[in-house]
């Protein structure tokens, strides 16, 4: 039995499954292995277990003759060629459900960080720029009572409009459906995306990378956008055309946008680096040390119920 995993995961999630046969685990150190090198150490597999950051393609998949299962331990796989794997009849999980307060967090502290201007203003204090408090210095928007505009109303989107609740904002969201239990819990009304664009002060983005939410964000949603809202990037890079984004914060279509993910992660549209108006984070939304090592540990009992034949806990539909 050789279980390939793609990157180091914490021990406690290791462990189980070095029992279970021979683990080979990637690399510790970034770049993120090419689609080759994964087609290479996956070829002899019988199990692999894959993070959100390491593609799993069809050609890798169609070359592995002896693989049986994939795992992720990321709520969204999409970097896993899921017809493929049907193709062959490999089951694949995925570790949905732990993340969402965690990544509420991360979210909306990116949100406040963009709407009062934080990375900026650390930037400036970092320089040595700060020589006496001004009444005009880092102006940003005020987030409480603003209107929040959720892009995907799952279990994501509702934590964090949970918490934009607490700061007693009106909240509008859009979805390929109502969620009316959401609605009673938040006072949230269903609009469609373009009375959305219009209307909200901050849109944050929850929707997973589909055909459909591929540049979802694209120059005329931007354009559809208050010139004074902010944009919150959090779900996959993809939902949003990057080099329009680069251009509408450049041209103040929109005056700011908070990202956490990218178009071709880990690489960063150039021109965005560039602007003051935008905090970039590392797909960092999710990072708490419980979160994660229990998303990793999901994975692993994945792994364990397919190799004792039980259910899988949490298969890919
Ligand atoms: C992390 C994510 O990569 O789960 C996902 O789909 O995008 C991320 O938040 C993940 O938490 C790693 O387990």
């Amino acid at each position: 039995m050789r279980i390939v995993v793609t990157r180091p995961i914490p021990d406690v999630a290791l462990a189980p499954l070095r029992g279970r046969g021979d683990v080979a685990v990637g690399p510790a150190e970034p770049p993120i292995p090419t689609p080759d090198e994964v087609r290479d150490a996956i070829r002899e597999a019988d199990v692999v277990y894959t993070l959100p950051a390491n593609p799993v393609s069809g050609d890798a998949i169609r070359g592995a003759r002896k693989l049986r299962m994939i795992a992720t331990m990321g709520t969204g796989y999409d970097n896993i060629d899921v017809g493929a794997a049907k193709e062959r009849g490999i089951p694949v999980t995925f570790a949905p459900g732990i993340l969402d307060e965690t990544t509420a967090d991360g979210v909306f502290a990116l949100l406040l960080a963009t709407a009062r201007r934080l990375g900026e203003a650390e930037r400036f204090v970092r320089a040595g720029k700060f020589r006496g408090w001004t009444p005009t210095m880092f102006l940003g928007r005020d987030v409480h009572h603003a209107t929040l505009g959720v892009v995907g109303m799952g279990r994501i989107g509702r934590a964090l409009s949970r918490r934009a609740k607490g700061f007693a904002m009106r909240i509008l969201y859009t979805d390929a459906r109502r969620n009316e239990d959401a609605e009673r819990e938040l006072g949230a009304t269903f609009v469609p995306l373009d009375q959305l664009l219009r209307e909200s002060d901050v849109v944050t983005l929850h929707v997973p990378l589909l055909p459909e939410t591929r540049h979802l964000i694209d120059a005329a949603a931007l354009r559809k956008m208050k010139r004074t809202a902010i944009l919150i990037n959090s779900s996959r890079g993809p939902v949003v055309d990057e080099k329009a984004l680069a251009e509408a914060l450049r041209e103040g279509v929109i005056a700011g946008a908070g990202l956490d993910v990218y178009e071709r992660e880990p690489s960063v549209e150039p021109s965005l680096l560039a602007l003051e108006n935008v905090v970039l984070l590392p797909h960092i939304a999710s990072a708490s040390e419980a979160t994660r090592t229990r998303m990793a540990v999901r994975a692993t009992e994945n792994i364990l119920a397919f190799l004792d034949g039980k259910p899988l806990l949490d298969p890919v539909p």
